[in-house]
């Protein structure tokens, strides 16, 4: 009887132990044609290697990094997890990106390619580069001035235009990273040597001359509707805000302790507070939130933190500052809500 008890016991904690251990978050996503159907422009073994050696190694690194996790605090996507890389993390930067790159390349070719871009892709092609051909001979130039290897892409920006952007190794443009250009990838072309020695050698040029008789411009057009209307492209804009960032670290970092009635660190640090106020008023101001109030808004935050700061330094009662700290709290929601709207 007790070993059965034990037996049932056993049991249930392997089933409660098995549900609870994490599936691999990522998975490799299904190619929706043979490795040989892009012939004669991509061979049926590069396609092979490609998909199912180095995509599939990206794949599982990224896996195992711990980055499968992340979703417990609602980062649940590859897009919204390729947002967060700022430089810091090399591993989610390297195989988090070769995860999320390798994806949409398959996604965007096709053995029955459609060659021209048609609607609202079209319009804007034809608005800022003239023609497809010449944005195509931007995207190749871009392509081979690639020094070693990484990626030439086409992005919907935070204005809602496009613009090509190349980038290195395994990093693109939904990152955080100094001095990139962001955006959401519509189109992306990978110009490591893996993606073509095996039929093109050394000939970069030709495996990018070649390749766009596959590039599906039926996709393309899907991912930039997609694109524009992305929630992605505000947060984009958010997170290279850094005035607003470095005023969210110095408020939230005063204000916890303020709220349970400790106002040593809004004492001791209401001028820094002032300052970053200050210079998120002088900030630039993303494209994405310029149609609302917010000038209005910040113009408000500003006041009342230099309230709060006068307040907090003449040791007045606490329950001045308290009324000070919950009329800032009023305005600071207020912006909070139009910056992640
Ligand atoms: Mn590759």
């Amino acid at each position: 009887m007790t070993r059965l008890i034990l037996f049932v016991f056993f049991m249930a904690f392997s089933l409660i132990s098995g549900f609870a251990q994490d599936e691999p978050k990522f998975t490799l996503p299904e190619l929706k044609y043979g490795f040989e159907a892009l012939e004669p422009h991509i061979d049926a073994k590069t396609m092979e290697i490609h998909y199912s050696k180095h995509h599939k190694a990206y794949l599982d690194n990224l896996n195992k990094s711990g980055a499968n996790t992340i979703s417990a605090s609602g980062l649940g996507t590859i897009e919204e997890l390729m947002l967060t890389v700022d430089g810091k993390q090399a591993s989610v930067r390297n195989n988090g990106g070769g995860h999320y790159n390798h994806t949409l390349f398959w996604e965007i070719l096709s053995p029955g390619a459609k060659k021209m871009a048609e609607g609202k892709l079209a319009t804007a092609i034809k608005n800022q580069f003239v023609s497809q051909d010449s944005l195509i001979k931007l995207m190749n130039a871009e392509g081979l001035k690639r020094f070693g290897s990484g990626w030439v892409w086409l992005i919907v920006t935070p204005l809602k235009t496009l613009a090509v952007v190349s980038t290195a190794n395994q990093d693109n443009p939904l990152m955080n990273l100094e001095d990139m250009k962001r955006g959401v990838p519509v189109l992306g072309i990978d110009v490591w040597e893996h993606a073509y020695y095996l039929k093109h050698q050394n000939k970069r040029g030709e495996y990018l001359n070649t390749i766009w008789n596959v590039v599906d411009w039926a996709q393309v057009e899907k991912n930039y509707e997609a694109a524009v209307n992305s929630p992605l492209l505000k947060k984009i804009d958010k997170s290279s805000w850094k005035a607003y960032k470095e005023f969210n670290q110095i408020y939230s970092q005063i204000n916890l302790p303020a709220q349970s009635g400790d106002y040593s660190l809004l004492k001791s640090k209401s001028g820094e507070l002032v300052e970053k106020a200050e210079m998120l008023s002088k900030s630039n101001i993303p494209a994405s939130f310029q149609n609302t109030d917010i000038k209005k808004v910040i113009g408000k935050v500003v006041s009342e933190v230099k309230d709060l700061s006068k307040a907090a330094t003449k040791k007045p009662k606490d329950e001045v500052i308290k009324q000070k700290l919950a009329d800032l709290q009023l305005v600071y929601t207020e912006l909070m809500n139009i910056v992640s709207n």
